[in-house]
């Protein structure tokens, strides 16, 4: 594998990131991380949505600009991912000036090409979705679906693009590429969107959206969300409608883009139909995400109940976001909706990373220090009864990722840790101690070692953390490409000494932290 480009939703900068949007970015990590050690050259893009009535109205609300409305926002989204260890390439922000300036010189080879052309227009527009609503589509109330609001009539004469004249081509990508979509079950969705799709308006009046991307030799348009916002994928690499740059040719098409399953339809249509006309190719898998409830409802400012992803890191007083993007990432296959709760959090991380994982390490390399003062001599190795199983889990836990099954894949690895835990019972070392039968401790001590140097890289993605003080604590390079992983990877010597032991995930024992501290 060459290279690996990833990308996320991004953000729209209205209000502050909550756990869905912390959902998205601490997957599409847990991705990029895995392929970090598989390939070498793998970039990584997020960033935030930052044009559109929407941000207009909250910045007149709030009686600021639109720029500084952004720039507050921006910085909370940056603040929030940094605190949750998502290590992005790049983060782009629309209102960037190359991205504003390759988003004109697009719309202006689309207008001049005939793909982008004027029409007077009424419609019904969803402010929520930023987007103009197929009357079919509403409630039998006439609202918007996902935002249960009534959508405006705006007439206006917008510059239109020709989404239909891309249709049959898109059906057919769909159709020849049955991974495009991930999860599969929702390419039927999207061939079903298809059959009705009309031309689509790419533009706004000025008058009525002012904070947009001006559109070249038009002083009364502005280029509306959808071209601007999907264009971030390709101007963040350096494309140009002339001159791509090196970057571009290098990561482009992208290997994954991560997005929700509510901004599929822009992304598995719209974009595909705009790369069409762009004639570039388009990205492998479009993998869309379900949705987070908080106590199984659905998150939203009028329940209240909106959770900000940092406050749970400090509710629970963590030292690092480990648990939580674990949590996270094992709540619910990734393209069903996932629950977070408060108990479960603590109930389910208690037992994976603390009472299982932190535990077996610990209780390992504290046998190899009482019985042989934390050395590993040469007899303790030889044939170790855990290694097929674990190097089978690699490759499980590999094609897990290809798929896109980062729970499942989670799941693979918990089950590594049960069975090396119930090697340390089958074969008590404690016991083959107290019989004096020394080297047959040491070697089941060494085997189970071996294998926590696979589960500290397994689980590297998800727990970057607590991976790198397992790491430590074994002496083994957490940069190891999965490939070149062996099961004898403990070297002989002196391991460790007693005071450096240390666990690596504590148990969440502490009473729940008021959970009204959390709602933003
Ligand atoms: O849609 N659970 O921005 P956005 C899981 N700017 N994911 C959630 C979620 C939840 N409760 N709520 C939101 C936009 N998301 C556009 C995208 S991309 C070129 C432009 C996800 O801030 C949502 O599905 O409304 C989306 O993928 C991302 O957060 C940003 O949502």
């Amino acid at each position: 594998m060459e290279k690996f480009y990833l990308t996320t939703a991004i953000d729209y900068v209205n209000g502050a990131p909550h756990i869905g949007h912390a959902y998205e970015k601490i997957l599409t990590d847990i991705i990029a991380r895995h392929y970090t050690q598989r390939c070498d050259n793998v970039y990584f893009l997020t960033g935030t949505d930052e044009h559109g009535i929407k941000i207009q109205k909250t910045a007149a609300a709030k009686g600021i600009t639109p720029k500084e409305l952004c720039d507050e926002n921006a910085q909370k989204f940056k603040d929030a991912w940094k605190a949750l260890d998502v290590d992005y390439t790049k983060f782009i922000r629309t209102t960037d000036e190359d991205h504003e300036k390759i988003v004109q010189h697009i719309f202006d080879k689309l207008l001049k090409q005939g793909d982008i052309y004027k029409h007077s227009y009424e419609g019904l527009y969803c402010q929520g979705c930023e987007c103009f609503l197929n009357p079919k589509d509403l409630t039998e109330d006439g609202l918007c679906p996902d935002h249960l609001k009534k959508p405006e009539v705006v007439k206006e004469e917008n510059y239109f693009f020709k989404l239909t004249k891309y249709k049959d081509a898109i059906i057919k990508h769909i159709k020849d590429h049955p991974d495009f979509i991930v999860p599969e079950f929702r390419a039927n969705e999207v061939i079903n969107q298809l059959e009705d799709i009309q031309d689509i308006s790419v533009s706004r009046a000025k008058s009525n959206v002012e904070w947009g991307i001006d559109v070249l030799g038009d002083d009364e348009q502005s280029i509306y969300v959808w071209i601007d916002a999907l264009s971030n994928y390709i101007t963040a690499l350096g494309y140009d409608t002339e001159n791509p740059s090196e970057n571009f040719k290098k990561y482009w098409p992208a290997n994954v883009q991560v997005i929700g399953k509510d901004i599929l339809k822009f992304h598995s249509i719209y974009w595909p139909a705009f790369l069409m006309a762009l004639d570039l190719p388009l990205p492998k898998h479009i993998l869309a995400h379900g949705w987070i409830t908080i106590d199984e409802s659905k998150m939203s400012k009028s329940l209240g109940n909106v959770i900000s992803p940092t406050s749970v890191l400090e509710s629970f007083n963590l030292e690092h976001p480990d648990a939580f993007r674990y949590y996270m990432a094992t709540s619910a296959p990734c393209g069903r909706d996932g629950n977070y709760s408060d108990d479960d959090f603590k109930e389910k991380v208690n037992a994976h990373l603390a009472n299982s994982m932190g535990n077996l390490l610990n209780r390992t390399l504290s046998m190899l220090v009482k019985y042989f003062d934390g050395e590993v001599k040469p007899e303790f190795k030889g044939e170790n009864p855990l290694a097929k199983k674990a190097l089978g889990t690699i490759q499980i836990v590999k094609k897990h990722f290809d798929n896109f099954e980062i729970a499942e894949a989670g799941l693979e690895i918990t089950s590594l840790v049960d069975a090396t835990n119930k090697y340390v019972q089958d074969t008590a070392p404690w016991t083959l101690a107290k019989e004096e039968k020394m080297t047959e401790c040491g070697q089941v001590l060494v085997n189970v070692l071996d294998v926590m140097c696979i589960i500290a890289s397994l689980i590297y993605p998800y727990c970057p953390n607590i991976a790198s003080d397992m790491a430590k604590q074994l002496s083994f390079d957490l940069k190891t490409k999965l490939d070149d992983l062996t099961a004898d990877n403990i070297k002989c010597g002196k391991l460790i000494s007693k005071e450096d032991i240390k666990p690596v995930f504590l148990r969440l024992d502490s009473e729940l932290a008021d959970k009204s501290a959390k709602k933003q």
